[in-house]
């Protein structure tokens, strides 16, 4: 199958253009409003659009991707918490695995669960090393996953966690602090896994400022994600 969406981020990675992708959360997310939401998105040059949450409601993730689809060309990426919130309408699933934590649920029960409801489908599926940072915060993530996030002083630790998902075959690596998260992921910390991996790197969860946007592509991020900076109106 063609994987356009995946083939477009390394390619633009390769390049060292820089994308943004707005997270809605369904939970939070009217379809009445999505035509403003969308223009908003579009005045904002968003390369993708990532719908997701740490728990939505059966049903109501594909109502709102179904109402984006009508609307914009802007690829819309699952970001889904759980497998419940697959939907054929989207164009592509960040298919997730929680590297640094140690519940099997994160780790492959929930992508068993997957399997049916992605074996016909038509989504790009693209293999994403999940890396939760602790962002000072009790993030629903932490939550719902019951996992120890990796302390933003050990380095280390997530840089190792990054190279071994590269090297278990994963094509993208997301680090995450948890949205609305009082830290976002260290610079430090970016730019040291960014040194040793050579697959894209997705960076998210507090990044609220322009400013934060800019520092967040500079120490290496490939794509910057914002959910509630977006959401609030912040940017
Ligand atoms: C959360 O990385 C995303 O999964 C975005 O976080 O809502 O804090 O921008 P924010």
């Amino acid at each position: 199958m063609d994987k356009p969406i995946l083939k477009n981020i390394q390619k633009e990675a390769k390049k060292g253009n820089k994308l943004l992708a707005i997270l809605l959360d369904p939970d939070k997310t009217l379809v009445a409003e999505i035509p403003t939401i969308i223009n908003r998105i579009e005045s904002l040059k968003t390369n993708f659009i990532f719908v997701g949450g740490s728990q939505v409601k059966n049903g109501v993730t594909e109502n709102l991707v179904k109402k984006i689809k009508t609307i914009t060309n802007i690829p819309v990426i699952l970001f889904p918490g759980d497998y419940t919130q697959i939907t054929n309408y989207a164009d592509g699933i960040l298919f997730l695995t929680l590297l640094s934590g140690r519940n099997p649920e994160y780790l492959i029960e929930q992508q068993i669960k997957a399997v049916p409801l992605l074996k016909n489908t038509s989504l790009e599926i693209i293999p994403t090393g999940y890396i939760l940072i602790d962002g000072g915060t009790n993030s629903s993530v932490l939550k719902v996953s019951n996992t120890t996030p990796i302390d933003q002083k050990n380095i280390e630790l997530a840089v190792n966690t990054a190279v071994a998902g590269e090297y278990k075959g994963k094509k993208l690596i997301y680090l995450e602090a948890g949205s609305g998260a009082k830290n976002p992921v260290n610079l430090n910390i970016i730019s040291k896994v960014k040194q040793h991996i050579s697959i894209p790197l997705i960076v998210g969860g507090g990044i609220k400022t322009k400013q934060q946007i800019q520092a967040t592509f500079a120490n290496g991020a490939d794509i910057v994600v914002i959910g509630n900076a977006f959401e609030n109106k912040i940017l």
